[in-house]
């Protein structure tokens, strides 16, 4: 856990978009983003989507935090951002406007059942992976192996394409 002395936390945030104007939703999350701390940001990539195929391709990026928030905090926070930006839930993995999930919190584990960290999926995914590998390439992630190694392994399966360098 966290030392209690330590009272800012390094957090990974991965944003996604897939429905209407995508870079419009990921601008949104960043500038709401820049609320709760000093934030550094990956690239966009144009991803295909994984886990439910008929859908349009996704804009993902991944944006570091420095905040003050607890992470239970912080996942409220993401939830209002999602919410601002007309996120309705239905399908699960199916498309949405914005998508804002916690990554990693400093080097803690969370285990609820709604809420874990690191992000359970992430390890699998390219899109989390490639944008992260250019925040933090040297980190030690699943097995571990730095994010740049996983990120490089996954990219051989997952469609991700750089579109650019935009905050
Ligand atoms: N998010 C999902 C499911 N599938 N695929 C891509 N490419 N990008 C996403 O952000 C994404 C996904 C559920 O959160
Ligand atoms: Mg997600
Ligand atoms: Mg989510």
């Amino acid at each position: 856990m966290s030392s209690p002395t330590r009272d800012m936390h390094d957090v990974f945030v991965g944003i996604g978009s897939n429905l209407g104007r995508r870079i419009e939703h990921l601008k949104f999350a960043v500038d709401a983003l820049s609320e709760l701390g000093a934030c550094r940001c990956s690239s966009v990539y144009e991803t295909a989507p994984v886990g439910y195929a008929d859908q349009p391709d996704f804009l993902n990026m991944v944006v570091h935090v420095s905040t003050r928030l607890t992470a239970r905090q912080l996942l409220a926070a993401l939830q209002d951002i999602e919410g601002r930006a007309k996120r309705v839930r239905d399908i699960r993995f199916g498309p949405r406007t914005l998508d804002c999930d916690v990554l990693l919190y400093d080097d803690d584990y969370i285990c609820f059942k709604d809420f874990q960290v690191p992000h359970p999926r992430m390890w699998a995914r390219a899109f989390v992976l490639v944008p992260l590998a250019e925040l933090i390439p040297a980190k030690k992630g699943l097995g571990g192996r730095n994010i740049s190694a996983l990120a490089e392994e996954q990219r051989q399966k997952d469609e991700v394409h750089h579109v650019g360098r935009f905050w």
